[in-house]
């Protein structure tokens, strides 16, 4: 006769099983809990570049704190229950049917609930009670931005197939193909496009934006260190979308006054024939040839 255990542990002889998962389970998570915070969560992007940046570095560490006990109550139920429960007779055996149980079901549902909203309200306090704008684009109206006394650089940032270009409108609205920041100062990126939808996406300084053809999308960032950094096209937009990237530099304010006047006296002779700055471009229609 088959002798195979049954995980309701209820039997006669049967180990209480529920208490040998939860001790498991404790286990694993004092132990993984500390690993993924302090060994694998300061290897987490996108650092500490920017203040935007340690924000989202910060919410990947708590995201990944908070599914580590999940996820080790599903390795761990699977790994006791393939080790206790296996089938080691060679009689194939049917196992006792599956009923539901009300109980777990509603520990998860209030579980997972109580997580959801945990976390979603942890996101909503720090996006809209910080006083530092977000890294991601919101629009013409941002919810999230630096306090109104916060003396913000203004650049806007333009793409077309398949270039960036970036003007500043405190410097006389010179346009220049390189995206240089000052260092420790807040700077409000006005996000668009001439053509077709990009994505202006600098991710080690925590700024991702949608660039629309026609709307004015804004993004703040206050980089916290002279770094270079990737600045890529993150929405499909054409055969060289994937050629769409450039580098740009976070240097100190004294190195920023110097490039700024250096780009401002170079592109002087176009810069007066460029139209006036605007926060947004509409698509040109073509002019027939007549
Ligand atoms: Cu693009």
């Amino acid at each position: 006769m088959s002798t195979v255990s049954t995980p309701s542990g209820g039997g006669t002889g049967e180990p209480r099983h529920g208490v040998r998962i939860a001790v498991l389970w404790a286990v694993f998570t004092v132990i993984a809990m500390p690993l993924m915070i302090f060994v694998l969560g300061p290897h987490i992007p996108p650092f500490d570049n920017s203040v935007q940046a340690e924000d989202q570095h910060q919410v990947n560490v708590v995201l990944l704190a908070a599914a580590t006990p999940i996820a080790g109550l599903i390795w761990v139920y699977f790994g006791y229950a393939l080790t206790v429960w296996r089938n080691r007779s060679d009689e194939i055996v049917d196992g006792p049917p599956l009923t539901s149980d009300p109980k777990i079901q509603t520990i998860w549902l209030a579980v997972s609930t109580v997580l959801v909203l945990a976390l979603a309200t942890y996101g909503t306090v720090g996006l809209l009670g910080s006083s530092h704008g977000a890294g991601g684009g919101q629009g013409p109206s941002p919810l999230s931005k630096p306090g109104s006394a916060t003396k913000v650089l203004q650049v806007q940032v333009i793409g077309q197939q398949w270039m960036w270009t970036f003007r500043y409108p405190a410097y006389g609205g010179v346009e220049t193909p390189t995206l240089v920041l000052p260092d420790n100062t807040w700077v409000e990126f006005h996000v668009t496009s001439l053509d077709v939808v990009h994505s202006f996406w600098a991710y080690e300084i925590g700024v991702k934006a949608d660039a629309v053809p026609g709307s004015d999308n804004i993004a703040y960032v206050k980089p916290t260190r002279t770094i270079s950094f990737q600045i890529r096209c993150a929405e499909l937009c054409g055969l060289w979308h994937g050629h769409m990237n450039t580098t740009g530099q976070v240097m100190s304010q004294a190195g920023f006054n110097t490039w700024i006047a250096q780009q401002v006296a170079k592109y002087k002779g176009v810069t007066k024939y460029l139209p006036p700055y605007r926060d947004y471009y509409y698509v040109q229609p073509l002019r027939r040839a007549s």
